[in-house]
């Protein structure tokens, strides 16, 4: 029996997952449209805490302001009767053709500046609404072909729109951070910023650094290869880990954006282990929205698409517990400690001790025995072996 999600677990989902109506590039619409107000109840009555949601997914694209209105209007009383809230809000910067070689970076100026009044148009609407984070996934935002794009151009342009974007959130007195997601590619054959080491670096560089941080996704680091629990470890240790976006993906192929935990599930593990227990005193490592972006295969009706709704959470709490069992289990310390995994926190350094000290030191190296130290092994099967079977419900 899988624990009931509630508001609590702070799970959110995009209105574009449960909303995809399965359109893929092989194939038509599977599903029928789903109306934004439904999607707010029936979200709110499986236990989410939060929707999010682009622009366009709200207020179709070239709405005019009359239907906008209204369509924001009956969207805040859907949310006010249900209490869920709005914690990010993010732009639709490449389903119209306009974007068709990026928004921030196109090689066309006036797409450019098109595209930035269109984020500054949403961000007062996600102010208005109460969100705390901002998303920025490129997903145009590169090329097919070498020659046709001048990354270091493009690389000054994406800042230069960063850095406008903050500076008016710090002028407008916006409570709003900034996420931007990494993915490697699709729809572009190349996407800049692919990974979240790419992303972190072009923070470090902008005007406003703190006001920006990473909304990686599960399957855009397995897409490339990598893994997604590292790379969250970073974000956590570099402070930016803003927001985060779960879901499965079985390996280097397109983006599958299966439900949470039907990919790398062993992975996903130590994921919710990093997360809920990951902390200084063995707390949560982060506090902000398990948020689910995945598109529920086009496979399924309508009742398929609640039920994986439901799936992406149920998953989330099953590990969390299974990781809680984990920590408590006396035979999973003694692993813990045989594997000296506590030890990688003493610094290698004694307090004070420089390189001098260190050259002094006879026991670091003349009397160290390397094959002695060699000979003993770390242990890190048996302690693999014992999450896998905590996450087997063997033990
Ligand atoms: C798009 C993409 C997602 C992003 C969304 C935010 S849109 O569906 O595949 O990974 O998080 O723009
Ligand atoms: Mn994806
Ligand atoms: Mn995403």
């Amino acid at each position: 029996m899988a624990p009931r999600p509630t508001p609590a677990d702070k799970f959110s989902f995009g209105l574009w997952t449960v909303g995809w109506q399965g359109r893929d590039p092989f194939g038509d619409a599977t599903r029928p449209a789903l109306d934004p107000v439904e999607a707010v109840h029936r979200l709110a009555e499986l236990g989410a805490y939060g929707i999010t949601f682009h622009d366009d997914d709200l207020v179709p694209f070239g709405a005019d302001a009359a239907t906008r209105d209204a369509g924001i209007a009956r969207f805040r009383k859907a949310l006010d009767e249900t209490g869920l809230v709005v914690p990010m809000v993010t732009t639709n910067l490449f389903t119209h053709p306009v974007f068709a070689d990026g928004g921030f970076t196109s090689n066309n100026r006036d797409v450019r500046r098109y595209a930035l009044r269109k984020v500054l148009r949403n961000i007062d609407l996600a102010a208005e609404l109460g969100a705390h984070t901002y998303v920025m996934w490129g997903g145009r935002e590169g090329a097919e072909y070498d020659l046709a794009k001048d990354v270091r151009a493009a690389l000054d342009r994406y800042r230069e729109g960063v850095d406008l974007l903050c500076q008016y959130v710090i002028d407008r007195g916006y409570d709003l951070r900034f996420a931007i997601e990494p993915k490697p590619n699709e729809p572009r054959g190349d996407i800049l910023l692919p990974t979240v080491g790419h992303a972190l670096a072009f923070i470090s560089t902008l005007a406003h650094p703190d006001l920006v941080g990473l909304n990686p996704e599960v399957g855009h680091e397995q897409m490339a290869g990598l893994n997604f629990a590292h790379g969250i470890a970073q974000a956590l240790w570099q402070g930016k880990l803003f927001h985060i976006d779960l879901n499965g993906q079985r390996g280097i192929k397109y983006d599958q954006d299966l439900v949470f935990g039907h990919g790398d599930l062993l992975n996903s593990f130590a994921l919710v282990d990093l997360l809920e227990h990951g902390g200084p005193a063995g707390g949560p490592a982060y506090e902000g929205p398990r948020h689910f972006d995945y598109k529920p295969s086009r496979t399924e009706d309508m009742t398929g698409v609640w039920a994986s709704a439901e799936a992406n959470m149920r998953t989330y709490l099953l590990l969390k517990e299974r990781a809680a069992a984990f920590r408590a289990d006396p035979e999973v310390a003694e692993a813990l400690a045989a594997s000296r995994v506590a030890e990688l926190s003493t610094p290698t350094l004694a307090d004070g001790e420089g390189y001098a000290d260190l050259l002094a030191d006879r026991a670091a190296f003349e009397d160290f025995d390397p094959d002695a130290a060699a000979a003993r092994g770390y242990g890190f099967v048996r302690l693999n072996q014992l999450a896998v079977e905590h996450l087997l419900g063997a033990r």
